[in-house]
Formats: structure tokens, sequence, C-alpha cells
């Protein structure tokens, strides 16, 4: 019998890389989507287009214990990767209510249930280096005190004690891994990296004319989506649940990524970004950058693409979607 893995989340970036190397290892791949996504796939299923035939999805409200336990007592897994989350920290200062009770009262009702229901499955919970927040010291590592600075960050540190709660208080199999930032061509067009991707190309296309950012100044450690969903899986295939920080060990600033990405179209970032009030966020993380020393060690990763490789595969990517004739390219990210 093969194994089985749910993903929750299976529609975001690291959802659809996650379920393609999965697929690749011989595991039937499940995942738990918003029923309007069934309902809307070209919308909504974009990422999974060319999966769907080999992933079974099924509709579920993980802001409902009733849902998840529904689904939980009709399969069976090995794995349940829990990555859902409303994802984008700026949201969280908007609404920080539903930030609150998507991503940490979805994180309790799956942990619930597995314990009710499948209590030998093993979970995987998405932890944010957006935990360390302030930062207590440089670089961060599992042992970093945490100091998060929104209520996304607040949420992700509630998910990681529920995690190590249910591991010591129950005997699962329950891991966190500490993710730092991860990027692709299939990051959502909010986030910092995917908007300067995407702009640069937009405007090395005639298709618009400047870039407004916020912070210029923060720094982050960027990896690559693929390299870190491998991580996930090696740390549900130890011998004993521990967490561990997945991170590349380098940092960069915004500044640095748009003078990279205009770079690559031939452009001058300096002539087409312009910084607006309204992308700054009421408390900054200015700097991360994580320690991964002990994933190396234990669970034998470590990332394989570069910053450079990174910046350029998703310049170049956008450059390419924009160009072919779509009408729907033509609309802008606007924020
Ligand atoms: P995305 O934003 O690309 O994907 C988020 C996923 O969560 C989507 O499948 C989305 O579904 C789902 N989701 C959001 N809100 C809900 C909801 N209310 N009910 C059900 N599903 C919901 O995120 P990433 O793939 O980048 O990240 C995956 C996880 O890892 C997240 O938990 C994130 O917080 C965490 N993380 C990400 C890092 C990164 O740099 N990418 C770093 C550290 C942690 P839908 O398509 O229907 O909206
Ligand atoms: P982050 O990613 O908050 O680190 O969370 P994001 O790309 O949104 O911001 C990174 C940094 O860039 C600065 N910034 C801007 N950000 C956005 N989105 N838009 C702008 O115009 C802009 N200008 C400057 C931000 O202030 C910030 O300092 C991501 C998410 O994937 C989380 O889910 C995940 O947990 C963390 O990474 C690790």
């Amino acid at each position: 019998m093969g194994r089985k893995a749910l993903i929750s989340g299976i529609t975001g970036q690291d959802g659809s890389y996650l379920a393609e190397h999965l697929i690749e290892l011989g595991f039937e791949v499940h995942g738990l989507v918003r029923r309007v996504a069934l309902e809307q796939p070209d919308e909504r299923l974009g990422r999974l287009g060319h999966l769907l035939d080999q992933v079974k999805l099924h509709p579920c409200s993980i802001e409902s214990y009733a849902s998840v336990f529904s689904i939980l007592s009709r399969e069976r897994f090995d794995h349940c990767y829990h990555l859902a989350a409303q994802s984008f920290v700026a949201e969280s200062f908007v609404d920080g209510f539903s930030t609150m009770n998507t991503n940490t009262n979805g994180t309790h009702y799956l942990l619930a249930a597995l314990r009710e229901l499948q209590p030998g499955c093993r979970f995987y919970f998405a932890g944010s280096s957006e935990m360390f927040g302030k930062v207590q010291e440089t670089p961060q590592r599992e042992t970093t005190p945490f100091h998060p600075r929104s209520p996304y960050g607040i949420s992700k540190v509630a998910g990681y004690y529920l995690t190590m709660n249910y591991r010591e208080a129950y005997n699962m199999f329950c891991v966190s891994g500490i993710l730092f930032n991860h990027e692709s061509p299939r990051r959502g067009y909010e986030f910092v990296t995917r908007k300067i991707s995407r702009t640069a190309a937009k405007i090395k296309l005639g298709l618009a004319h400047e870039l407004r950012l916020g912070n210029l100044d923060a720094k982050r450690d960027w990896g690559h989506a693929q390299d870190y969903v491998r991580a996930m899986r090696m740390m549900l295939e130890q011998d004993t649940p521990d967490d561990y920080v997945i991170a590349t060990g380098e940092t960069h600033a915004v500044r640095e990524f748009c003078e990279r990405a205009f770079a690559e179209v031939g452009l001058d970032y300096r002539d087409y970004v312009k910084q607006d009030p309204q992308f700054y966020r009421p408390a900054e993380v200015d700097l991360l950058v994580g320690d991964a020393s002990k994933a190396r060690a234990a669970l034998g990763w470590a990332p394989v693409r570069t910053f450079p490789e990174l910046v350029r595969e998703m310049v170049q990517h956008d450059l390419e979607s924009l160009s072919r004739p779509r009408s729907s390219h033509l609309a802008s990210a606007s924020n």
C-alpha cells in the first residue's frame, strides 16, 4: 500500500509544489480546499491545473471543526501537512480577527480531529520566521526567543505551541517547520518579490510605468519554495518529531531585490520605484536571517537554488507570461 498525504492549503504556492514533490515520491495526495475552489477551478485552482487528475480534493472549511472532523473520519492518512493560512502579513493588520481565527483555530481543529480519529498520522505545521519578529539574536535559530510583530506572527506562535503541546501531551508525531521567506514564479502577487518581478516585467513591456513600494530597507532571507517543500517532507520522515529552522543563511534588502530584478530587464530601478506610505506596516520586521544548521545536520537538507537564480527565474517567468496574448495579464497587481 502506498503512503497517503493530506495537504491543507494545497492551492497555494507551497501546497502546489509539495503536491508535485509527494506525487513524484509515490504518495497518494489529497487536498483540503474551500468549496468555492471546486466551483471556480479556472480562477482558484490555477497552480494545480497540471495536477488535477493526480490529486483528490475535498471541500472543507478549515474554520469549522465539524467540517475537518468529517473529512478525517472518511479517509486515513500517513502525513498531514497543514499549510492553509491567511499568509499575507500586511492583511493581518487590516483584519487581525479573521487571520487569528483561520490560522490559530484552523490549526487547533486539525490537531484535535487527528488526535480523536487518527493519532498515528504525522502532522506538519507551517511555522514562520515572522515568529521571531523583532529579533532577539542574529542569525535566528530554533532556540531564539519569539517576539512577533503582527497578528499573523502571533497566530503562528500560537500554532507552533499548539503543535508542540499535542506532541508533548498526546505523544503524537507533530512538528513545526520554522520557514524563512521562500518565493517562486508561483508566489502571490501581493508579496514584495512577485510584486517587483511582475511590475519590472510590465514596465519593460510598456504595461506599467512605475512601482510603488513601502520599506526598501527591510531585509529578508529569501529561498526558493521548491527547496523548502522538500524539508517539510523530510521532517515527517525522522525517527523522532522535532522543530527545524529552514533558511538559506543569507539576507538581502528589498532594495537589492529591486536592483537585480530591474537589471534583469535592462533597467535601473531608481528610475521607476517610488516609496509610498500606504505600503509601510504599523510594526515592521527589519531583519531576518536564519541558521538552518540543525536541519542540515539532522535532515541532510540544504537549499539548491541561489538568490540571483531566484530573482532571474521570477522575472523571466513574468516576462514570458505577460508577453503571451491574454487580456488577464493586463490587470495590474495593486498591492
Ligand atoms: P499562500 O498564501 O500561497 O497559500 C495559502 C493557502 O492557504 C491557500 O491554499 C489558501 O487557499 C489557503 N487558505 C487561506 N485562507 C484560508 C481559509 N480561510 N480557509 C481555507 N484555506 C485557506 O501561502 P504559501 O504557500 O506561501 O505558504 C504556505 C504556508 O506556509 C502558510 O501557512 C504560510 O503562512 C506559511 N509560510 C509561508 C512562507 C513563505 O515565505 N511562503 C514562510 C513561512 C511560513 P485559497 O487558494 O482558497 O485562498
Ligand atoms: P513577509 O513578506 O511579510 O516577509 O511575509 P512580504 O513579501 O509581504 O514582505 C517582505 C518585506 O517587504 C517589505 N515591503 C513590501 N511588502 C509588500 N508585500 N508590498 C510592498 O509594497 C512592500 N514594500 C516593502 C515589507 O514591509 C516586508 O518587510 C512572508 C509571507 O509569506 C508570510 O506568510 C511568511 O510567514 C513570511 O514571509 C516568512
